[in-house]
């Protein structure tokens, strides 16, 4: 059995949790990332006959049974995980009844899943609705997207607009677009259930005065993605603090880059919906 620790899925949740934290976009427990695992990747490492522990969930996960995932741990640091990422993940598979998940590897001082479990299930369970490749869900605590949330009108349509007009490249990377949730309690079912049927319409989810969620087919992609928003969140503060938009990229833009880029941007972000798409 090879060394746990060298496993590509184990050292990428080592990178994007310390890059996320380094960012400042994970404070103390801030933010949760789960990452779902192919069985036979997992069981280069692990016995996977080998359950540690059972860990009870409140909510129907059937959909999943079977599946593995890395995740990271609930009440853990990011801070944290680079010196101890046994301590700071777990390695679980949903179990049979739906209702538990089964540790295998991980979470070494006793602990449990990251609070934010049921919406990262729901999430998986909707992303693979729509895209049986979707692997990852990441949430954290991106400052300047935060931010908006108190400042900018929040529909999807206004929030969508004003990031793919702050940076170019925004449109191509999410042509989908960013849905948006209100105020919601943490952790609950509801905010769950919430966040998946977002997700079935986008990769990016923006919660209310709390953060936001990233859902992706690897690593890179969803950190990259939750990066670009970010970025023209950063960028809509600037424009702000200078006075605010005198000239911005018009729908006509829009279009040709759409067409340069042989993407499909969501047509209901536009006016008078995208011509040729
Ligand atoms: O896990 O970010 O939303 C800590 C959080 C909860
Ligand atoms: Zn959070």
């Amino acid at each position: 059995m090879k060394n746990i620790l060298e496993a590509p899925f184990v050292k990428e949740m080592v990178d994007v949790t310390s890059n996320l934290y380094r960012l400042g976009w994970d404070e103390r427990n801030g933010g949760n990332v789960s990452y779902l695992l192919e069985e036979a990747d997992v069981r280069e490492y692990l016995d996977t006959a080998n359950v540690l522990r059972n860990i009870p969930m409140d909510f129907d996960g059937s959909a999943l049974k079977g599946n593995y995932f890395i995740v990271t741990g609930s009440g853990k640091y990011f801070k944290n995980v680079t010196q101890d990422p046994a301590n700071n993940l777990g390695i679980l598979r949903v179990a049979e009844d739906g209702q538990s998940v089964d540790l295998l590897w991980g979470y070494t001082d006793g602990g449990v899943p990251t609070s934010e479990l049921p919406a990262h299930l729901m999430s998986h369970i909707a992303r693979l609705e729509v895209d049986p490749e979707n692997r990852i869900v990441m949430h954290c605590h991106a400052t300047h997207l935060l931010a908006m949330t108190f400042s900018h009108e929040m529909t999807a349509k206004a929030i969508t607009r004003t990031l793919w007009e702050m940076c170019t490249e925004c449109m191509v990377v999410f042509p989908e677009g960013v849905q948006v949730l209100p105020w919601l309690i943490p952790g609950s079912n509801e905010i769950g259930e919430a966040t998946a049927e977002k997700m079935k319409q986008a990769r990016l989810v923006l919660w209310s005065f709390h953060g936001v969620y990233g859902a992706g087919r690897t690593m890179d992609e969803t950190f990259g993605l939750i990066e670009t928003a970010e970025k023209a969140a950063q960028v809509y503060t600037y424009v702000q603090a200078q006075g605010g938009v005198r000239q911005t990229i018009s729908d006509e833009n829009f279009i040709a880059l759409a067409k340069q880029f042989g993407i499909t941007p969501n047509p209901v972000f536009f006016e008078a919906g995208v011509p040729n798409a």
